[in-house]
């Protein structure tokens, strides 16, 4: 390590970003480009990594190495917080009846957990493995699933209470493996910091779902012309306890709420869908921000307007529509709801972090990619900071709202410490950015490409 630096690398990137990345790369006014990875910088930044660097040429400045990324400190709030008790080091893990301990605790009350990338390698996420999201309370578990009881009433012919038995016998079950995903999956990518949980892109599985058409059951009741958007409810009591006070209430506009890959759903997995997961019955609204996707469903209120429930307008799950300058103060005029996901891609297998024997030359690479409303058109990889690209192999979808695995092999030339990244394109042309921009106060839509880090010897 060169003397003139003080602290270590990590401390200082940890600190002071701008001035470790002065260090590591370099930064002469009369260079109108920053200067590569070298020299004394590229010693320290190898001592930090464990390993030679063999592409820091290619390594953007102002990239904090991946090594470092995650001993940074979250960037502070926008908002001026009263002093918190210090984070704790390292991942909270779930312990929770039935679900894996490899899922990651991002909010205790209400309780969000998000699940690794490398934990979502199965073409079909298990049920153990599947993130949790809430926004209030669990509710205990229905003792007579099919008792339960559904409304559906508003802008409709014939206002509807069945009970999921009933729904089960009269309407035709379909099976689907669909994407849901939370609609802040990736905030934790913005900076400054947007409020909200601090997903990475663990808000996100794909499941069997079974159960009936919602397009059925309004057709079934008959929807009026009056008819523009829904409201969507669940039995979970508020966080505050109050009753009758909702926890989320979110809906869909017309367009929307008639594609017939929505599903009122009572199987996840072929297994009855469970309590943590919206049991014994919830709406699946594929591809657009999982919130829409209540759980423990009890009614469905079909309106003549927007649906203006907790959870809608202001900044809830809404993007601007003009770009802001990131952490200003926000004018809720320039927001939309937010509707179909972006486009993203993982690399589930092998885990970020993950050392290989001195040598290796070949690594495999296995991953998911989905793109909300979109399919997937490509999935590329970059070994060497985005200097060259690499196609992977992308297969279909089983059905519409599937993800999309994918397959590569790269060739490492040495032994060193890398990045693999993935890139993935949807079949508009959308590709995943370097870095998220775009910036809104509660943080949707953050999508860069993922990267793992590898070290070879
Ligand atoms: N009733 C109810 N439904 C809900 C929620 C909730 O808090 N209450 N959270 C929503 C959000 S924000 C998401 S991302 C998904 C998460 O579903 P999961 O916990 O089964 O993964 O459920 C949605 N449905
Ligand atoms: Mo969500």
């Amino acid at each position: 390590m060169s003397g003139k630096i003080e602290r270590s690398i990590e401390e200082l990137y940890a600190d002071d970003p701008e001035r470790a990345d002065a260090v590591v790369f370099g930064r002469r006014a009369d260079v109108n480009r920053r200067g590569f990875l070298g020299g004394a910088g590229l010693a320290a930044v190898g001592a930090a990594v464990g390993g030679a660097i063999p592409f820091s040429q290619n390594m953007p400045s102002g990239l904090i190495p991946g090594a470092f990324a995650q001993a940074q400190p979250a960037s502070p709030a926008p908002a001026p917080a009263p002093a918190a008790p210090a984070a704790p080091k390292g991942p909270i893990y779930l312990n929770f009846p039935g679900k894996s301990d490899k899922l990651v605790v991002i909010g205790e009350r209400p309780l969000v957990a998000e699940t690794p990338e490398s934990q979502l390698d199965d073409d079909t996420t298990p049920i153990d493995k599947f993130f949790i999201r809430n926004n209030g309370q669990i509710p205990e578990a229905a003792k007579e699933p099919d008792k339960w009881q559904i409304r559906i009433d508003g802008e409709v012919n014939k206002p509807l209470d069945i009970t999921l038995g009933e729904l089960k016998a009269k309407f035709k079950p379909v099976t689907q493996r669909m994407v849901l995903e939370c609609g802040g999956n990736g905030r934790s990518f913005f900076t400054p910091q947007a409020r909200g949980n601090q997903w990475t892109n663990g808000g996100v599985g794909c499941a069997e779902w079974t159960g009936a058409r919602l397009v059925d059951v309004l057709k079934a009741v008959g929807v009026k012309p009056s008819a523009v958007f829904s409201g969507h409810y669940g039995a979970d009591p508020h966080l505050s306890g109050e009753a009758g006070k909702v926890s989320l209430s979110r809906g869909v506009p017309m367009k929307k709420l008639m594609d017939p890959n929505n599903l009122i759903v009572w199987g996840m997995d072929g297994q009855p869908l469970p309590n943590i997961h919206g049991g014994p019955v919830r709406l699946l609204i594929p591809g657009w921000p999982g919130s829409l996707s209540a759980k423990w469903l009890t009614r469905i209120w079909i309106r003549d307007k927007e649906h203006d429930g907790p959870g809608m307008g202001q900044f809830s799950y809404r993007v601007a529509i003009k770009p802001m300058v990131p952490g200003d103060k926000a004018d809720p005029k320039n927001f939309k709801d937010l509707e179909s996901m972006p486009v993203r891609s993982i690399i589930t297998n092998p885990a970020d972090g993950t050392k290989l024997a001195a040598g290796t030359r070949e690594v495999k690479l296995r991953g998911a990619s989905w793109a909300g409303d979109h399919e997937v058109r490509q999935v590329d990889i970059s070994t060497d900071y985005g200097a060259t690209w690499q196609r992977a192999s992308l297969s279909k979808p089983k059905n519409k709202y599937d993800w999309q695995r994918w397959t590569a092999t790269v060739k490492l030339p040495s032994d060193g410490y890398y990045e693999i990244w993935t890139r993935a394109t949807d079949t508009r042309g959308v590709a995943q950015p370097h870095v998220v921009g775009f910036w809104n106060p509660q943080g949707y839509g953050g999508n860069p490409m993922h990267r793992i880090r590898v070290l070879v010897g």
